[in-house]
């Protein structure tokens, strides 16, 4: 009798499961992008579109770090050949010290004039984006609080610069104040941890080269940061799936230029998936702690402080990285609603 009890009270939960589960709210992206050293960031831009046509995210702009005058066109061509071809786009104005450094042409790409020259788009350079720190104040502004989740897969500068901006016709906040209003979380693909050094001395890529956009971005972020780190994505092989799929498919076209087809490590997909579906069976979290960077010359690293009052954590694998790579290959390579 008392398990009869117990099963309809279960029962009677059931449709209020149920009808919280489909009223989750999509997890509103913005995604920080170099997309052009690295494929991986079109890997990632791809599993937001997969997920955003499944409803699990809104991606409300893709924001630019790196310096490059074909990225933000190779962007607009891939969000609009996945069917979003109004999604804003921002452009950096403030990088420091990209990739290589000094530079002043900017990060090589081996893809992103080509998908650019080959995909329908609107924006025709990267220049003549709005400022990504603009742009992130305007969308900001009109979000509601503590909403935004802010996913980077490339340099701090914008960040950097965003917590550096003033109070302006876009938002009576200043930079901190807006992001400490409005961002949930940011989930950042950079640093390594708990050891943030190679056996060379050298960093992470994302972290090391505008350092001191990453110990701005890193130390003063007044919302949690969930760290995807190196040694995460370095263990997920993805892309070779892309081969199964039709050349008109601008993924497969820009890790053809870059592996060939082969498999490629998925450090931006990772972060990603995270910042979308949480943690999941996939990951666990570490204990809080603090990321600090060290600025070393020429370029800096980060370093991992455990304590009860940080404000940062970083993914811990839980499953199998061929298990991971199997959901990022499924959604990398799912074609746009409707097509
Ligand atoms: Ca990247």
């Amino acid at each position: 009798m008392k398990t009869l009890r117990l099963l309809l009270a279960f029962a009677a939960l059931v449709p209020a499961i149920v009808l919280h589960l489909h009223a989750a709210e999509p997890v509103r992206v913005i995604f920080d992008t170099d997309m052009a050293e690295d494929v991986d960031d079109v890997g990632a831009l791809a599993v937001l579109h997969a997920l955003s046509d499944r409803g699990e995210t809104e991606l409300l702009a893709v924001m630019v770090c790196a310096r490059n005058e074909s990225i933000g066109p190779c962007a607009d061509a891939i969000n609009t050949w996945y069917g979003r071809p109004n999604i804003p786009i921002g452009y950096q104005r403030g990088l420091k010290n990209g990739y290589p450094a000094p530079n002043p042409g900017g990060t090589p790409s081996k893809y992103a004039d080509k998908i650019a020259a080959a995909f329908p788009h609107k924006l025709q350079r990267s220049s003549d984006a709005p400022d990504a720190v603009s742009l992130y104040r305007r969308i900001l502004a009109a979000q509601p609080d503590n909403s935004v989740t802010v996913v980077s897969v490339g340099f701090l500068n914008n960040l950097a610069d965003l917590l550096d901006s003033s109070r302006d016709d876009l938002s009576p906040l200043n930079g901190e104040e807006l992001v400490k209003r409005k961002v949930h979380q940011w989930v950042c693909m950079g640093g390594k941890f708990p050891q943030g050094r190679f056996d060379d001395g050298g960093g992470e890529y994302n972290v090391m080269y505008d350092t001191a956009a990453s110990i701005r971005a890193i130390h003063d972020w007044p919302t949690p940061v969930i760290f995807s780190g190196f040694e995460i994505g370095a263990e997920i092989k993805t892309g070779s799936t892309l081969r199964n799929l039709p050349e008109s498919n601008p993924v497969r076209l820009a890790y053809f230029h870059y592996t060939g087809l082969n498999t490629r490590e998925s450090w931006d997909l990772t972060a990603t998936l995270f910042a979308v579906r949480g943690a999941g069976e996939l990951w666990t979290l570490s204990d809080p702690g603090f990321c600090l960077m060290h600025n070393r010359v020429p370029h800096g690293y980060n370093d991992w402080i455990r304590t009860p009052q940080g404000r940062h954590r970083y993914l811990v694998a839980r499953k199998p990285p061929a298990e991971v790579a199997r959901i990022l290959e499924e959604l990398m390579t799912s074609p746009p609603r409707g097509r």
